[in-house]
C-alpha cells in the first residue's frame, strides 16, 4: 500500500462551476496552485466543500482527475467517494486508485443512519476494500451524516479488520474526544482536524494536520497560528486564531459554502454558483459579504492579493 502521513493545512477545495452549474474543469488547475502557492500542504476534493454528494458519479470522476493531474505530485490528494449507495462508493474509490489519488476518503451512508460499530466497520471495510493499495480515511462529521458512533471503537475495530485504514478527517468539536483518537495508534493513524475556528485547541491537543474550507481563503493566516502555537506565543496564537473565530462567523450570517466561494472569487480563483440544494448569494448578498469581512480585516490577513 502506498504511505502517507498527513500535516499541515490541507483545503478542502471547492468544485468550480459555470453560471449554468456545469463543471468548470478548466478552473481546478489555476485554483490549486493558487492554494499551494498560498501555503497549503493538501487537497481534499469532492467532500463538503466541494459539493460532492451534490455531484453525479461521473462528474466526481473528473473532478478527482483534474485535482490529481493539477497536483501533479505537489501534495497529496485524498478524494472523498462516500454515497449513500456503497456499491457506487466503492466504483468511486476504485476509479480513484487507478486515477493515483493519493488516498481515499468517506463519509458513511446518511440517509439510513448507523448506528453502531460494527455496522460502520462493515460499510467502510466494504469501500476501502475497493482500492486496496490506497490509504482510506473515514470522514467522521455527525453532524452531516446523523450517525453518532464511539469513534475511538471504530478505530481500533476498524484497524484490525480495514488493511488501508490510516486515519479520520474528524470533523466534530470535541477536544477530548479527538485527543483520544490521536491516542489509538499513532504509528499508524493520521488523525485529521476538520474544524479551522478551533484549530488552535486541536494544535494543544496534538493535532499535526487539519482539513478544511477556509484553508482555501487565509491559509497564510493558520499558518502563522500554528508557527505562533509552535513558538509557544499563546497570545499571539490566540489573537491569530480568532479572526479566524470572526470570519467563521461572518460567513455563516450566509449560504456557508456559497460565501465561501464567493470570497474566493475576491481572491482572484474560480469560484462560480453552488448547486441546490444550496442557495448562492446575490450581488446586495455578496456587497454585504465584502464589507463585513472587511470590517474584520480579513483582506489585511487574509495573506491573499486581492482581486
Ligand atoms: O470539513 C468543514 N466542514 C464543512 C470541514 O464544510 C461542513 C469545515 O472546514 C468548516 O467549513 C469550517 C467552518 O465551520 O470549520
Amino acid at each position: 500500500m502506498k504511505q502517507l502521513k498527513l500535516d499541515g493545512l490541507i483545503a478542502a477545495t471547492t468544485t468550480p462551476f459555470a453560471e449554468d452549474r456545469s463543471l468548470r474543469l478548466d478552473d481546478i488547475a489555476p485554483m490549486v496552485d493558487q492554494l499551494i502557492a498560498s501555503g497549503v500542504r493538501g487537497l481534499y476534493v469532492c467532500g463538503s466543500t466541494g459539493e460532492g454528494m451534490s455531484l453525479r458519479a461521473d462528474e466526481r470522476k473528473l473532478v478527482a482527475e483534474a485535482a490529481i493531474s493539477a497536483s501533479a505530485g505537489r501534495v497529496p490528494v485524498i478524494v472523498q467517494v462516500g454515497h449513500n449507495s456503497l456499491a457506487e462508493a466503492r466504483k468511486l474509490a476504485q476509479h480513484a486508485e487507478e486515477a493515483g489519488a493519493d488516498a481515499v476518503s468517506a463519509t458513511c451512508p446518511s440517509y439510513f443512519k448507523i448506528g453502531d460499530v460494527e455496522t460502520l466497520v462493515q460499510s467502510m471495510g466494504d469501500i476501502a476494500s475497493a482500492a486496496p493499495g490506497t490509504p482510506f480515511y473515514y470522514y467522521h462529521i455527525p453532524a452531516l451524516t446523523g450517525s453518532s458512533i464511539d469513534i475511538t471503537e471504530f478505530m481500533r475495530r476498524g484497524g484490525d479488520r480495514i488493511a488501508t485504514l490510516a486515519g479520520l478527517k474528524y470533523t466534530n468539536t470535541l477536544l477530548h474526544e479527538f485527543q483520544s483518537c490521536t491516542r489509538v495508534d499513532p504509528e499508524r493513524f493520521d488523525v485529521v482536524w476538520g474544524c479551522d475556528e478551533m484549530l488552535l485547541g486541536a494544535l494543544a491537543t496534538g493535532a499535526k494536520a487539519a482539513i478544511g474550507s477556509t484553508y482555501n481563503v487565509a491559509a497564510p493566516l493558520y499558518l502563522q497560528v500554528m508557527s505562533a502555537f509552535e513558538s509557544s506565543d499563546h497570545a499571539s496564537a490566540r489573537e491569530l486564531q480568532f479572526r479566524s473565530v470572526e470570519m467563521v462567523e461572518v460567513m455563516k450570517r450566509f449560504p456557508f459554502h456559497a460565501a465561501l466561494k464567493a470570497m474566493m472569487q475576491m481572491l482572484g480563483m474560480p469560484g462560480g454558483p453552488c448547486r441546490l440544494p444550496i442557495e448562492n448569494l446575490d450581488v446586495d448578498a455578496i456587497d454585504g459579504l465584502r464589507q463585513q469581512l472587511d470590517e474584520i480585516g480579513f483582506f489585511q490577513w487574509c495573506g491573499h492579493e486581492i482581486n
